[in-house]
């Protein structure tokens, strides 16, 4: 079988899930396309990185990304660095002729993305942007429902991104809370997946109009590198820095195709951890989904007789995509795990199939222009163009 070798440059909590999921892919999709095979992890620090092949299974490790970026023995690379190197791993792959899949947002701004993508193009290598919660089994039925007219035309669509981790103001000031690094807050973190969303199963988002804030101003400066997410906090009279990005964003949408729609995003959300939801309004019927409930969407047909008409719930297994890969009975347990995993199995399978896969860096590109018209939104008070 075929064997395509991965130099994964970053070794942290998205380290962990795409080495997971390329050791799980041939366990699930089996023949698999190819065997990803864990070869090189990179971390700037030469003692986590020798851990991080240890317990990632990779079988060798480097301090140097642009070594192991030149490495003619390696096929892809994985970008799982924090935002404000993804560029400069990306363009530089690009060149070395590999293909790449690189963490969520892409970038920090839209001209960052738009270096990117072109250099893929160029280079005509395949890329994918790891915005992952798409492939939960229930949003791909969703989209099969949507596809097959079930709902009808869709008049709205309503997501949020709701989590509680930074709403602690000692929570400490992780890169995530650094305009340099991470370019915007809840927007470019977590809105962009609802993004994401929005534009695969309604399409194309053409205007915007957004409210950003930043409540807690300044936060505990962190010590060390590694970000905790908020679980360790920091305690007593420490120093403290400013926050320059936003902690909550939300954003009224204008679709293509004449639907309306609304985002919210904080990180700030006391009670809720990762919770995603939509509910999509169509002509002929609803759909609502929930992650912290990822097995289940619940469907509302309006062609059902009046006194049995309202929500039911579907639970996902081997009858929805990519089920039969997955586990043999519906609500046995889908989450993030196995959305990485069919994230890596459609990635390699463009790979040796020579095809497209999206989300791909002209997505990542797309959201990185509609986010940055969400912050110009915010700053002006108008409704802005996306660029689209
Ligand atoms: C933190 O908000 C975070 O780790 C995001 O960066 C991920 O994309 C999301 O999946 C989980 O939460």
């Amino acid at each position: 079988m075929k064997k395509l070798n991965v130099g994964m440059i970053g070794g942290g909590f998205m380290g962990k899930a795409h080495s997971m999921a390329y050791a799980a892919m041939p366990m699930f999709f089996w023949p698999a396309p190819a065997i990803p095979h864990r070869k090189t992890v990179v971390d700037i620090n030469e003692q986590m990185a020798k851990d991080a092949a240890a317990r990632y299974g990779f079988e060798s490790y480097s301090s140097d990304w642009r070594r192991v970026v030149e490495d003619p023995g390696i096929d892809i690379i994985d970008i799982v660095t924090p935002n404000d190197s993804h560029a400069e791993i990306a363009i530089a792959a690009a060149k070395a002729g590999k293909h790449i899949i690189c963490e969520k947002p892409l970038a920090r701004t839209a001209a960052e993305a738009k270096l990117m993508y072109d250099a893929v193009k160029d280079a005509g290598v395949k890329h994918m942007v790891a915005f992952n919660y798409r492939r939960t089994p229930a949003i791909l039925l969703a989209k099969k429902y949507i596809e097959e007219g079930a709902i009808g035309k869709i008049l709205n669509f309503r997501g949020t991104y709701l989590q509680d981790w930074s709403a602690d103001p000692q929570s400490p000031l992780s890169w995530r809370f650094r305009k340099d690094i991470a370019g915007s807050g809840a927007l470019g973190d977590i809105a962009t997946h609802v993004i994401d969303m929005a534009r695969y199963l309604v399409g194309e988002i053409n205007e915007v109009m957004g409210v950003a804030k930043t409540w807690i101003k300044e936060r505990p400066v962190q010590s060390g590198g590694v970000d905790k997410l908020g679980t360790v906090k920091a305690g007593g009279d420490v120093k403290k820095e400013a926050v320059d990005v936003d902690d909550e964003v939300s954003t009224l949408l204008r679709f293509e195709s004449g639907a309306v729609g609304s985002i919210e995003a904080t990180r700030n959300a006391w009670g809720r951890n990762n919770y995603i939801t939509f509910e999509i309004h169509g002509e002929t019927g609803s759909i609502s989904f929930n992650y912290e409930r990822s097995d289940e969407l619940k469907v509302c047909f309006a062609s059902d007789p009046d006194d049995r008409r309202g929500f039911r719930t579907v639970y996902t297994g081997p009858a929805h995509p990519y089920g039969a890969a997955l586990w043999p009975i519906p609500a046995l347990g889908i989450g993030y795990g196995e959305t990485k995993i069919i994230e890596a199995f459609d990635f390699i399978s463009a790979i040796v199939n020579d095809t497209e896969v999206s989300p791909n860096f002209h997505d990542g590109y797309r959201i990185a222009e509609i986010s940055d018209a969400i912050l110009l939104s915010a700053s002006n008070g108008k409704w802005e163009r996306t660029g689209a």
